[in-house]
């Protein structure tokens, strides 16, 4: 068992959401091999890359959930396709509702973006609409969300319903407890918007900001620029990046299809293909048009390093949320007593300890723990050693 997360895709209608998703959770991985049983055809297994470590030990490790390709360990994350986007939804218009309940379901975001311009804000076909729309409208909808639960949890703390001794944040991190939060993150979040913990004097725009800074917090989320073997895609691309205004966002090039075709052409056995890659290689008969497809694609990855659907996944876990991932080890060798090699792959928040980490494996573990061992270098590592990523720790317990 590894701890799952969720990522969400997110954006307006026809940006390309379902055909990432469709992408990313295409895996030709062996039955049985899935985490995940759902019924949800929303939610899906997608994987992240890790390096393997069995390697550097000689071995080769026996993935127990996910898979091996060479020394890349795919391991799994959920991802669901959060549809239902529409202009207004904080207002609870049409799909709204179910809309927000889904994005709370999910860690972290992956705001696909069509790049190209080709739609518009209602997801209709069109030319030359400027991508730096769809950015702004989203992060303004989420930010009216979030407004509008805030002013609640004012209102309440403003019309005494709480007891005199209770503070704002504890009044907030209450109704705002769906957004994952928490008293501790509101009061930070407070300080740092430096608007001080009086809310009567707080104004209209003291409270979006407020709003803003815990959206960006709870929802924190990398954007999908999608559709980049488009030409019109590409010359966007360089517009935004370039544009110091949109310079805080991390965004990832990607084409959706680019991956989708490579993934259905390796299944069909005409190309050797591993997601994530920046080059692949022709191993069945072609036709020539289908030949000239693929050296496209093979172009688009040679100029952006991949499709940028395994990157967007990563930078999106990796990154963005920020987690590490440790595999739990055993000093006299990785393999368990039923004979697989490393088999887990746990990825844990950064900043987590060994104690901490003793705890994700099980709360056993943790209430038992005497101290852990780094097996690489077999040091006996305290409770308060903050893990690295691909670390090999050992946990030794009391019993
Ligand atoms: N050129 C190009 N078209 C794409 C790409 N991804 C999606 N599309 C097209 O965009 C349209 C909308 O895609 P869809 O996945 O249904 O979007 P959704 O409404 O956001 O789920 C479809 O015609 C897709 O074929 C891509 O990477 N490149
Ligand atoms: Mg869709």
């Amino acid at each position: 068992m590894s701890t799952s997360h969720r990522i969400g895709l997110v954006g307006k209608p026809s940006v390309g959401k379902s055909s990432f998703f469709n992408a990313a959770t295409m895996n030709d991985v062996p039955e049985g091999a899935y985490p995940f049983t759902t019924i949800d055809p929303s939610v899906g297994e997608a994987y992240v890359r890790v390096e393997d470590a069995a390697p550097e030990f000689d071995e080769t490790s026996t993935p127990s959930v996910g898979y091996l390709d060479g020394d890349t360990r795919f391991v799994p994350t959920k991802l669901v396709d959060v549809a239902g986007l529409i202009p207004g939804a904080h207002e609870g218009k049409g799909l709204g509702n179910q809309f927000l309940t889904d994005l709370n379901e999910t860690d972290v975001l992956i705001h696909v973006v069509d790049f190209s311009g080709e739609t518009d804000l209602e997801g209709e076909s069109t030319e030359g609409h400027d991508p730096r729309r769809d950015i702004d409208f989203l992060e303004e909808e989420l930010d009216q969300w979030y407004l509008g639960v805030l002013e609640k949890g004012i209102n309440r703390y403003e019309s005494g319903y709480t007891t005199e001794d209770d503070a704002i944040e504890e009044e907030l991190a209450e109704q705002m407890s769906a957004f994952k939060t928490n008293e501790d993150e509101i009061k930070r979040l407070i300080r740092r918007v430096d608007v001080g913990f009086e809310p009567e004097e707080w104004d209209d725009d003291d409270k979006l900001e407020l709003a803003r800074e815990i959206r960006k917090e709870t929802k924190p989320m990398v954007i999908a620029a999608n559709k980049m073997d488009k030409p019109q895609s590409q010359a966007n691309y360089e517009e935004i990046t370039s544009d110091p205004e949109y310079e805080h966002l991390t965004i990832v090039p990607c084409s959706a299809h680019a991956e989708r075709a490579l993934k259905s052409a390796d299944k069909a056995g005409v190309v050797d293909y591993r997601p994530g890659d920046g080059d692949f290689e022709i191993t069945g008969d072609v036709s020539g048009e289908q030949e000239e497809g693929l050296e496209q694609i093979r172009e688009f990855l040679s100029e952006f390093g991949s499709t940028g659907v395994q990157p967007a996944l990563e930078t999106a876990l990796f990154d963005v949320l920020g987690v590490v991932p440790v595999f739990p080890g055993g000093a006299n060798g990785l393999g368990n007593e039923r004979g697989e090699v490393l088999p887990d792959c746990y990825l844990i928040p950064d900043g987590s300890t060994a104690e901490d980490f003793a705890y994700s494996l099980h709360s056993d573990i943790g209430d038992g723990f005497l101290h852990a061992i780094d097996c690489r270098s077999n040091r006996q590592l305290g409770k308060d050693y903050e893990v690295e990523p691909r670390d090999v720790i050992e946990i030794i317990t009391t019993n």
